[in-house]
């Protein structure tokens, strides 16, 4: 069947080179390294949550919230990526009682993509 032959050495092509387009054009914004780690267990709260992104992201475009366990807000509502850095989104938080808190964060990174996750972490 040399139709469908030639589907298929023209089409194999052209689909790999659509799935790899994205892996090599996109800016997205993801994290780097997270402070507290993703599913870290910390002795003491800690006063900051902080998270690196392998991009620089916008400020006016980025938050970031911490939860309890029962979906509260404990945050300072302070959330900010830091000037000197903008690759660091961060938060302070109040001492925690023990726990498991959740951190949700939305950026828009430099090409204009928003990304978004949450995590958690527990304080014990
Ligand atoms: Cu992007």
């Amino acid at each position: 069947m040399p139709i469908l032959k030639l589907i298929k050495t023209a089409l194999v092509p052209i689909l790999l080179f659509w799935l790899a387009l994205p892996v090599v054009a996109h800016g997205h914004a993801f994290p780097a390294h997270l402070d507290p780690r993703v599913g870290a267990t910390v002795s003491g709260s800690p006063s900051v949550v902080r998270i690196w992104f392998d991009g620089d992201i916008e400020p006016i475009f980025s938050t970031i919230s911490v939860q309890d366990a029962s979906g509260k807000r404990v945050d300072k509502g302070n959330g900010h990526v830091d000037p000197p850095d903008s690759t660091l989104l961060e938060v302070s938080v109040p001492p925690l009682p023990p726990g498991t808190y959740r951190v949700i964060w939305s950026v828009v990174a430099r090409d204009g993509h928003r990304t978004m996750g949450d995590y958690t972490f527990v304080v014990k």
